[in-house]
């Protein structure tokens, strides 16, 4: 009798329960569609779900051993300011919450810098084989998100993810930029924004050009005057500057921190004035030169027959070495006109065991070629092919750098207010339209570790003038090492550019707008961002 009367509130209160708890937690996801997303680069796989997982209040990020810390605290501050929620980082619940997002290691990913994003509508997952693709699976979430969230701001739209899978690696190891600091002299804090903006495009090399003819920018200690005179000019009237040895450290720890190696070039035996202006002894005829102001090349060159220029470049590679963690050290090489070959040769010959000696692996440009090279040697191609197809010849891998393509200081057309155009002008389209492996007949993928986009300063003054030539092309540049060939066309690749304006606007990069390019405000044109 009892059990019949209390049977249907006893049924009521449960149905009042189970609409109260799921009201609370499940909130009706609002569709997205992955497969939809304007990711750069392009990933290699996706697979959507047409559902969205929101960030909210209850976000956490979770990691599963304690060096994935770092990215996940990283994630945390990109959501920080543009949600207001707390978004704790926490080693990971035995129990998983919903609403998390996962930092996983697991040896089913094979790709060092591969990973899986998994986003269901009740959290995220980010697995790969080691740091690294973590945090490229971090940048393809910060890509998933609305371009608001750059602007380090609290923002009125929801984060919205959409759901399904993305499996992705990279086709090159090596994906980097170059950038001058000699011409003109650029400072730590201009150095770290380059290197934050470039991790979003997962590249991974920063190769710093920290002496030339006009300045020498790296404080050697045995060698003062380097920096205390040969660091004080530069390309115009400005006051050059140098880095101190802390000052080095703390932007190679910066890079560090976002998967980015700093590649460190002292270029010899030609571009060396700034050296040969500070120390007398290291010219044939034991004079200084002037300091020097202008933008020719070629007309500089350590003293090949004496031996104290040994003693100083062992003292240079050692302190840099020291200093650096990365794997490799550029020498130049390039453009030694006033050095004859016959010398030319033995000095890099000389120069590369130097390197190898302190522990490090050569990087030079093309020219190096007519050197005999250590095996471990890496060939840079800017001019001549058959410089680099020498350099194969005795062994060496080619990293990829034509200036008539990745030139970042070649001017997009005649108007473009700075750059140059001694290789060519270099238009968005240009820039993204050919493939590593083809360019040049004779070097395939196998020869080939990776692409570098150098940005020479001779006309770069301020941070709004790399900005311009660095942007947008770089984004192409950086899609050219990441995703199969066979994955990318212009027509369909300019689209996505033209709908990371908001994106490149609220990181407030001053970058070239192209005519070549379909600006598009996704927001207007899209479900990306979603209003509340
Ligand atoms: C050539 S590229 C150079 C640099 C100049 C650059 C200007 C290379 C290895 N050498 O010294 O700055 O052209 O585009």
């Amino acid at each position: 009798m009892k059990n019949k009367i209390f049977y249907p509130y006893f049924l009521i209160i449960c149905i009042g329960l189970i609409s109260l708890t799921s009201c609370e937690t499940k909130k009706p996801a609002i569709p997205k569609d992955l497969a939809k997303q304007q990711l750069i680069p392009k990933p290699v796989n996706v697979n959507a779900t047409g559902s969205s997982f929101e960030i909210n209040s209850n976000t956490s990020i979770q990691y599963q051993t304690d060096e994935l810390q770092p990215i996940a605290a990283y994630l945390a501050e990109m959501l920080r300011p543009a949600t207001g929620f707390e978004i704790p980082v926490k080693v990971m619940d035995s129990k998983p919450s919903s609403d998390h997002i996962f930092l996983t290691l697991t040896d089913s990913i094979t790709s060092n810098e591969g990973y899986k994003l998994i986003t269901k509508e009740s959290g995220i997952v980010i697995k790969a084989n080691k740091p690294a693709g973590l945090f490229y699976g971090v940048q393809t979430l910060r890509q998933l998100l609305p371009a608001s969230i750059e602007k380090g701001t609290k923002i009125s739209d929801t984060l919205l993810v959409a759901t399904g899978t993305i499996t992705d690696s990279p086709s090159y190891g090596y994906r980097g930029a170059m950038l001058d600091v000699s011409r003109h002299f650029f400072g730590v804090d201009d150095v770290k924004r380059v290197i934050d903006l470039l991790s979003i495009y997962k590249m991974n090399r920063l190769h710093l050009h920290l002496s030339d003819d006009q300045g020498w920018r790296i404080e050697i200690k045995s060698w003062p005057n380097l920096t205390a005179h040969g660091g004080s000019s530069e390309v115009g009237d400005g006051e050059g500057g140098f880095y101190t040895q802390e000052q080095y450290k703390d932007i190679v720890k910066y890079a560090q921190d976002r998967f980015i190696t700093i590649v460190p070039e002292i270029d010899m035996p030609g571009h060396t004035n700034a050296a040969l202006a500070s120390y007398p002894e290291l010219n044939c005829n034991g004079k200084a030169t002037e300091l020097y102001h202008g933008t020719n090349v070629g007309f500089s060159t350590l003293c090949i027959d004496k031996e104290i220029t040994y003693k100083f470049i062992d003292d240079v590679f050692g302190e840099l070495a020291a200093m650096t963690p990365g794997e490799y050290i550029h020498i130049g090489g390039d453009e030694s006109h006033v050095t004859p070959l016959k010398d030319f040769i033995p000095f890099i010959n000389r120069a590369q065991k130097i390197v190898e000696k302190h522990g490090k692996k050569v990087i030079g440009w093309d020219e190096i070629a007519h050197a005999e090279l250590l095996p471990n040697t890496v060939v840079q191609y800017w001019s001549k092919g058959e410089n680099a197809i020498k350099g194969m010849g005795q062994g060496a891998k080619v990293l990829m750098s034509p200036a008539t393509k990745a030139y970042l200081d070649m001017q997009y057309d005649s108007i473009t207010p700075i750059g140059l155009h001694w290789a060519a002008y270099i238009e968005v389209d240009e820039a993204y339209n050919w493939d590593l492996a083809t360019f040049e007949e004779g070097i395939s993928k196998e020869n080939i570790i990776g692409i570098e986009a150098p940005l020479w300063s001779e006309t770069v003054e301020t941070m709004d003038d790399i900005e311009y030539l660095v942007f947008p092309r770089v984004l192409g540049l950086a899609e050219i090492g990441w995703t199969p060939t066979s994955q990318r066309n212009w027509d369909e690749y300019k689209v996505r550019l033209g709908n990371h304006k908001d994106r490149l606007e609220a990181l407030g990069i001053n970058y070239y707008p192209s005519t070549r390019v379909p600006w598009n405000s996704i927001s207007a044109q899209n479900d990306s961002i979603i209003k509340k």
